[in-house]
């Protein structure tokens, strides 16, 4: 599946503005026209006017159609976020109004100019231009929610957060407030971005860190794998399940400080629903806001700590590691920030050793030809 840019849709016009368009640069073409016979020439001004109108409305609006993304072409988990946004039936159907009308636009000139190649006097002429134009503008006027709606919808999908599904993605999960946005920022290259989830009305982060050239994408999740999953509608189910195909790794952040608001047994159970959710996706378990646990050697803390920051300057030093001694979970904190620079360690070996497995298996996507037809 090819990654959506959805900063790159183009913006939709309004009818009046699409008609105003088509019809001022119709007249200039009409206004070029030069021949001595006077109904020669009109004939010629009338079919050059109908047929640009017709060309340049179906060609914009089928640019249109040909640069918003196909749903049929988008990965599962696109369908579901445009579902939720926008909705998946409106979106089609107005992708199919837009081309609906170019092709009527283009019949109309078609016709025009086969009526107008019989005509020998100048008023029909005139009257054939303005009945095209009227049938023109009434077409566009059928459209007009649809337009109203691809240009609403833009808005909202322009602020969807960007997954390449070519990259590694990393999905985190963690009941709300363990610090999931924390850990995309501590762990990406440069501030992470702003998206808007259609699932939550709370703001998402995307973070990415790259790699000898791969680009490690961190995805968070709130109001999807961050509460239990009773009371989950229909859409949000899609785009959980949706996860499983996008998502390389899922990093579950655990708050044993329960600082955050949950209790530990609410954010164990969160982790066995989640589990079971994406049971193809391999889980990693991390211990959060470590610098508040208890239970951990203040010294060995303080050492993982300064060695952390060495890392940063000395990407090539040595990696510390370190462990709840209840959970065994590797404990990482943000702010210190410690065990950091070890967890990403961690997750450039297991997604090195998965895409090892089998280095023949090209992405799904990927044009292999075939030879043997
Ligand atoms: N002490 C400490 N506090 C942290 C750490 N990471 C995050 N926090 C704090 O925990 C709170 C929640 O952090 P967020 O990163 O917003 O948590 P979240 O999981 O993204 O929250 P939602 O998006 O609301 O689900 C903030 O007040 C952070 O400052 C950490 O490593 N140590
Ligand atoms: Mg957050």
């Amino acid at each position: 599946m090819v990654s959506i840019v959805w900063r790159s849709i183009p913006t939709v016009l309004t009818v009046e503005e699409l008609l105003d368009k088509a019809f001022s640069k119709a007249k200039k073409a009409g206004d070029a026209v030069v021949d001595k016979d006077r109904v020669y020439r009109t004939r010629k001004q009338m079919t050059r006017m109908v047929g640009s109108a017709g060309d340049s409305l179906s060609a914009t609006l089928l640019e249109w159609v040909r640069r918003w993304p196909s749903l049929d072409k988008m990965s599962e988990f696109d369908v579901a976020m445009v579902e939720a946004a926008v909705g998946c039936d409106d979106y089609r159907q107005s992708l199919g109004a837009c081309q609906w009308a170019a092709e009527k636009c283009l019949e109309i000139s078609q016709q025009n100019a086969k009526k107008l190649r019989r005509m020998v006097n100048l008023p029909p002429m005139h009257e054939a231009r303005r009945e095209a134009y009227g049938r023109i503008s009434s077409i566009m006027g059928r459209i007009e929610t649809n337009l109203d709606f691809l240009r609403e919808a833009r808005d909202t999908l322009r602020a969807l957060p960007m997954i390449d599904s070519m990259e590694p993605c990393l999905v985190v999960a963690g009941a709300p407030n363990v610090g999931k946005s924390a850990l995309i920022a501590s762990m990406s290259s440069g501030k992470p971005e702003i998206a808007a989830y259609p699932f939550t009305t709370r703001q998402l982060h995307v973070g990415h860190f790259e790699h000898r050239r791969m680009k490690y994408q961190l995805v968070d999740t709130p109001g999807l794998l961050d509460r239990p999953m009773e009371e989950r509608n229909p859409i949000e189910m899609q785009a959980i399940a949706a996860l499983e195909h996008v998502g390389d790794l899922c990093l579950f952040l655990m708050d044993p400080s329960e600082t955050g608001g949950a209790s530990l047994e609410e954010q164990t159970n969160l982790l066995n629903e989640v589990a079971e959710l994406l049971p193809q996706t391999p889980l990693i378990v991390i211990d959060g806001k470590g610098d508040l646990l208890e239970g951990i050697d203040p010294d060995e803390w303080k050492e993982v700590c300064s060695m952390e920051h060495a890392l940063i300057e000395n990407p090539e030093g040595p990696i510390p590691e370190i462990r709840n001694p209840e959970t065994g979970h590797m404990v990482i904190s943000s702010t210190a920030p410690a065990g950091i620079e070890r967890l990403r360690f961690e997750i450039i070996e297991r997604i090195g050793e998965m895409r090892e497995t089998n280095p023949l298996v090209l992405p799904e996507n990927w044009h292999v030809r075939d030879d043997s037809v």
